[in-house]
């Protein structure tokens, strides 16, 4: 029986199950020895093993590096413990669409269903945060079982997908080719695998709808960076006259150095917002385009941010997102496709009556965007005793390139880069975890963002925001980014609380529980000790000269920034709450 071509004989499972991987384009992996017969086999595929500390982080690697290089990330872990601190991570990739892929190990078969030691339902455990689950039990299946899990990931709305492989299977000897097991030749790791263009007939009608309308929007969200569609989402927003907001996650679908560039609508509009002054204009619509955009809470203020009259067109891949929220005309397809479909429809239209209203937009998103910088000036500015995550933020701005890539944590930090800092091409990447918003993943996000960046845009630089709360759950990665000589930027804002929770309770309750307040941490003292670069900012003029310090380096520094704990970002929700800091 001939072998597969190419490939090496008297091979183990292991390896072909590595040489598959390496079809599908993986080049790296993010793991900790474990299944260990792969991560043996798997440098013979041209496969590197990135080794985190903590699996929870080793999924939110992928998921970083996933987001970056938009292709499948892969993690994998051992049965058991290992395995149930990926729920979290798979959690945040299936709500944010992320294409994993986890490899998870099983006991050995013989040992199934008899309490062998750390055995767990894995099929169970995974169903409720995964796309596809299913464990491979036979050599002669591999291919066939690696390319669903592949295709999964990747196609249709990606996610993550969990490939159990008992760790008996692995070392076997692998399976001859037959008519059961062909060779394959397809890679299927590439995001979006496959781009369907929505119903032309209801391309079409769009068109009609966006060219006939009087005050049209359009609001874009992650799904345009999955689809790599901001060149035609810029390209309408330029040709249509299209007014263009975006959702945290959809930040830098559009350069918000664009005149019809709102910023970051949502329920981040309140007290010094860019887009604060800009809630009219989002009222004001009568038709709005929601593009790659599941209508969440938070990218809709609690489904309050449109008028009741507004009536709505929805692009996505996934067609139970569209009309979840809001009913409308249905564009199920790729974003990249349909848009550029939409574009070139439009360009049939006659447009006078949008190219006659575009002055007008251009000066109300001009006039808000002054309004907003003359707001924060102030605090952008003024050495405050504490200093201001405002300050750092313009500081930061300043200093950033088109190139560069944001990460935040959950909490504030995500607010604050969608709010103070500047999209300024289409297609910059400001990473955060609005799947479900999980505190600690900031920095393993950066960590895996930091390496795809490496292979697709090596100068690209990597900043990292986190608040010290959600940097408390990752600590352990700093040693991580030493060992891998990442140049990442961390900063930790470090104002000894768990600030959104707080303010929150004090809005909701009126007081807050005892869990909110930390002794003091010097974080800088932690990078030291793990061989990071660790500086402590304690004076607001310190801001600058550590941020450029820092930047210019090319190596990993964390920047602990003793912070102002009133400072709030400008969340609707404590509009009326909190006097004004500006
Ligand atoms: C894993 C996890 N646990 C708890 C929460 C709830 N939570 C949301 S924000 C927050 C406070 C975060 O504090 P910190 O990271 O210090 O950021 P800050 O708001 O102070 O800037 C908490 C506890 C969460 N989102 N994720
Ligand atoms: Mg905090």
């Amino acid at each position: 029986m001939p072998d597969h071509a190419g490939q090496t004989s008297n091979a183990t499972v292991a390896l072909r199950m590595a040489e598959a991987f390496r079809r599908h384009g993986v080049t790296l992996t993010f793991g900790q020895s474990l299944p260990s017969a792969f991560h043996l086999a798997s440098p013979h595929a041209g496969i590197e093993q990135k080794v985190y500390r903590q699996e929870n982080a080793g999924g939110s690697m992928a998921d970083g590096y996933a987001r970056i290089a938009r292709k499948v990330g892969v993690v994998t872990a051992q049965n058991g413990p290992a395995a149930t601190l990926l729920v979290a991570p798979l959690a945040e990739a299936l709500k944010a669409s992320v294409p994993i892929v986890a490899l998870v190990q099983e006991v050995t078969r013989d040992a199934f269903d008899r309490n062998a030691f750390q055995e767990l339902d894995h099929l169970n455990m995974f169903a409720p945060v995964a796309k596809w689950v299913k464990r491979l039990d036979r050599a002669d299946r591999l291919d066939d079982y690696v390319d669903m899990a592949f295709t999964a990931a990747s196609s249709g709305r990606p996610g993550p997908a969990v490939l159990l492989v008992p760790a008996d299977l692995l070392t076997e000897t692998a399976a001859p080719v037959s008519a059961l097991l062909r060779p394959r030749q397809l890679s299927l790791g590439q995001v979006p695998l496959d781009r369907s263009l929505a119903d032309p007939a209801a391309v079409a009608a769009a068109a009609d709808a966006l060219a006939a309308a009087r005050h049209p929007l359009v609001v874009a969200g992650g799904g345009i960076h999955l689809s790599g569609a901001a060149a035609e989402l810029a390209a309408l927003q330029q040709a249509a006259h299209l007014p263009v907001g975006t959702t945290v996650m959809g930040k830098g679908a559009v350069d918000e150095t664009h005149p019809l560039s709102l910023g970051v609508i949502g329920y981040v509009m309140g007290q010094g917002a860019r887009t604060q002054a800009l809630r009219p204009m989002v009222e004001r619509a009568d038709l709005v385009l929601l593009v790659g955009n599941r209508t969440n809470q938070n990218g809709t203020d609690s489904w309050k941010l449109f008028s009741e009259s507004t009536r709505f067109i929805h692009l996505d891949m996934d067609p139970m997102e569209v009309g979840r929220n809001y009913e409308a005309m249905r564009l199920v397809g790729d974003a990249k496709l349909t848009l550029a479909a939409l574009t070139a429809e439009l360009g049939k239209r006659d447009l006078a009556a949008r190219a006659a209203a575009r002055p007008a937009i251009e000066a109300e998103i001009a006039a808000g965007v002054a309004t907003w910088r003359r707001t924060i000036a102030g605090i952008t500015t003024r050495d405050a005793p504490l200093c201001r995550p405002e300050r750092l933020m313009a500081e930061l701005d300043g200093l950033l390139r088109p190139e560069d890539i944001v990460v935040a944590d959950a909490s504030y930090s995500s607010i604050w880069i969608a709010n103070y800092l500047t999209a300024r091409r289409p297609g910059q990447r400001f990473l955060t975890p609005r799947g479900i918003a999980g505190l600690g993943w900031g920095l393993p996000m950066a960590i895996g963002a930091q390496i795809a960046a490496q292979e697709i845009s090596p100068g690209a630089r990597v900043f990292c925001l986190c608040g010290d709360g959600g940097f408390g759950h990752s600590w352990a990665e700093l040693e991580t980014l030493r060992r891998m000589e990442l140049p990442v930027v961390v900063a930790v804002l470090n104002n000894g609380i768990l600030g959104y929770q707080k303010h929150a309770e004090e809005v909701k309750f009126g007081e807050h529980t005892i869990a909110v307040n930390f002794t003091a941490v010097d974080h800088a003292a932690i990078a030291r000790a793990c061989g990071v670069e660790g500086v402590r900012i304690e004076a607001s003029s310190g801001i600058r000269p550590a941020l450029e310090a820092a930047l210019a380096a090319r190596k990993p520094v964390l920047l602990d920034m003793v912070t102002d704990p009133d400072a709030k970002p400008p969340i609707s929700f404590y509009a009326g709450h909190y006097p004004e800091p500006f």
